[in-house]
């Protein structure tokens, strides 16, 4: 590691102390070093709050040192007036002359207008120090502004013979139809609580009544997106139950009902429905969704190549028959135990 990857390194450690607390905007991490030295650090712990670069030039002692001192950010610095005036006018009314930057901003607002303000101010800037670990620390941002859609990250538990659910409509099975184990089950619930949104077809919504919610982790609950076309779902089910925000793609109305938290949104079946989900979730600039089923609703972000990472959970026991679990043209993947189940996760590169 040269030495510009350890200062980026530790902008990254810096922006992970804002983790779960900036959205909508990225975690952001910044040092500044004179003569092999950090002199001052700050990272952004908030939305509407100073961004890193401003905390982290705050906190140098002796400012004189800032003209002949190192700026280091995971993020480029900004060049827009949002909540806050931009970042690249402070380095360079601060004096500093050097910039070294992990990636370029995807935001719109700024996207490499950053940069040129400092370039054309004097300032030398060096960009892509520890890209990739610079993207993973914000993927959900950075999807969400560069492919205008948020994160997707699928998620199931099948069989060890490769179903996904019984056969609902042969009610005289009546063995357990529970697949993966309870560190599974609370593996998903942390899962959901890092993802802004999750969303279930209408099957599983009909079928399994699902809350949908964080349970048996802390965190906080997900946005409840549900396909209902012809709105079929009971309003006694939990989705209605009023606790959290919840949207309702379906044929029939545009509507909400702000006391029970319900949003919803006419979309059109007869044209591909993941797209059509991503753009609702677009417009409430949701950066992240968990797809939690069933097999058919999976399998339509699947085949729309519409997911970022998938996790499917393995148990250990048969169905022999019963509902096929999605089929994924499997990429890169990573294998853990947990405990009895075996858990893949898949990236879609
Ligand atoms: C930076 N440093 O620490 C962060 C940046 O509304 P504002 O003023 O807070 O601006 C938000 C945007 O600024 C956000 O969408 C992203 O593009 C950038 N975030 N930039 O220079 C930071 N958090
Ligand atoms: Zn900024």
């Amino acid at each position: 590691m040269n030495l510009h990857e350890k200062y980026i390194k530790r902008c990254i450690q810096l922006a992970k102390n804002g983790l779960g607390a900036t959205y909508p905007n990225p975690m952001v991490g910044c040092v500044i070093v004179y003569n092999e030295t950090i002199i001052g650090e700050g990272w952004h712990k908030k939305a509407g709050e100073p961004h890193a670069e401003v905390n982290a030039i705050n906190s140098v002692k002796d400012k004189s040192l800032l003209k002949k001192a190192t700026i280091y950010v995971s993020l480029e610095p900004c060049s827009h007036y949002g909540k806050t005036p931009p970042c690249a006018n402070l380095i360079v009314e601060s004096g500093i002359k050097k910039a070294v930057i992990g990636i370029i901003d995807s935001n719109s607002k700024v996207s490499g207008r950053g940069v040129l303000h400092l370039q054309q101010n004097g300032c030398d800037v060096i960009v892509g120090v520890l890209q990739n670990e610079c993207y993973n620390l914000n993927k959900r941002f950075f999807t969400f502004h560069k492919l205008k859609r948020p994160f997707i990250v699928l998620k199931w538990a099948e069989t060890n013979d490769g179903f996904i659910d019984k056969n609902r409509s042969e009610p005289a099975d009546i063995s357990p139809n529970w697949i993966s184990n309870q560190y599974s089950q609370q593996y998903v619930h942390k899962m959901r609580a890092d993802e802004q949104a999750i969303f279930v077809g209408t099957k599983t919504a009909l079928n399994d009544n699902p809350s949908l919610t964080v349970r048996s982790w802390e965190g906080e609950n997900p946005v409840r997106v549900v396909l209902d076309r012809k709105l079929k779902i009971p309003v006694s089910y939990n989705l209605y139950d009023g606790s959290v925000k919840t949207i309702i793609l379906n044929e029939v109305k545009n509507d909400k009902d702000l006391t029970k938290k319900l949003f919803f949104e006419k979309i059109d079946f007869s044209k591909n429905v993941p797209t059509q989900v991503c753009e609702v979730l677009y417009k409430y600039e949701i950066q992240s969704v968990i797809v939690e089923g069933g097999a058919q609703t999976l399998q339509s972000f699947i085949n729309a190549n519409l997911w970022d990472e998938a996790f499917v959970f393995v148990g250990a026991i048969n169905f022999k028959k019963g509902i096929k679990a999605p089929e994924l043209q499997k990429v890169s993947s990573e294998i853990r135990k947990i405990s009895n189940d075996t858990l893949f996760i898949y990236k879609n590169k």
